[in-house]
């Protein structure tokens, strides 16, 4: 058995770090965890101490060091495969949908930052409206072809990777279906997602910039 101890951001802010916490917790992978403060003095050196990549999310597996929130995944989904969906077409249809949320939506990500004690009806910019129309489109179609109430029937990787964008749905009031905000209700009603919520209405560590874009 692996010892696992998992370097993440603070839980308000820090989405990378919530999906592979997600992750494990779902796997029932036992693990430790660790905030590091992002943007305090330092941050950045000790981030790199942890890894080349000088971000969290970062898994220790015993002595060895393994950077990112999707290889973190992969990982928990060595030990315990039903986190990807069983049906070889659904997962290549749900690894698609994780890499499209790793790599893409960039104007949601910068311009509705996750900040999950805030809520705002501030107007956001219209790149960022387009990524939330092109992101519920998507989850349309994928609830649409499934019983849900997950994107692939049963929780998986990939709604790990979405609840942090669900919570920006609810932060920056995006515009979205009446199916995709069954699901995103669903995804912020979970009971880990609830756990993680739970500490970050406590933390602390604030990051002016993201908590006082106007309203
Ligand atoms: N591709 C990385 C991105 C990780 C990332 O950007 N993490 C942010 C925190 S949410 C970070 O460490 N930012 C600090 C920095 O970039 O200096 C992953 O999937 O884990």
């Amino acid at each position: 058995m692996s010892n696992l101890h998992l370097y993440i951001g603070n839980y308000n802010y820090s989405s990378w770090s919530m999906r592979p916490w997600l992750v494990l917790k779902k796997a029932e992978l036992a693990f430790t965890e660790e905030v590091i403060d992002l943007d305090v003095p330092g941050f950045k050196a000790r981030l790199l101490e942890l890894s080349d990549m000088g971000t969290v999310p970062v898994l220790r597996v015993n002595g060895d060091m393994l950077p990112d929130s999707l290889a973190i995944s992969h990982f928990a989904a060595k030990a315990v495969p039903n986190l990807w969906p069983k049906d070889l077409e659904a997962r290549e249809l749900c690894q698609e949908a994780v890499r499209k949320m790793h790599e893409g939506f960039r104007a949601l990500r910068r311009e509705a930052p996750m900040n999950l004690r805030r809520r705002t009806s501030r107007p956001v910019p219209r790149a960022c409206l387009e990524d939330a129309a092109e992101m519920v489109a998507m989850w349309d179609d994928l609830l649409g072809r499934h019983n849900g109430p997950f994107l692939f029937d049963d929780w998986s990787i990939a709604d790990a990777f979405y609840t942090p964008a669900a919570s920006r749905f609810a932060s920056y009031d995006l515009p979205r279906s009446a199916r995709s905000d069954t699901y995103i209700s669903e995804l912020m009603s979970d009971s880990d997602y609830l756990e993680w919520e739970s500490r970050a209405f406590i933390e602390t560590h604030k990051l002016p910039d993201t908590d006082n874009v106007n309203l």
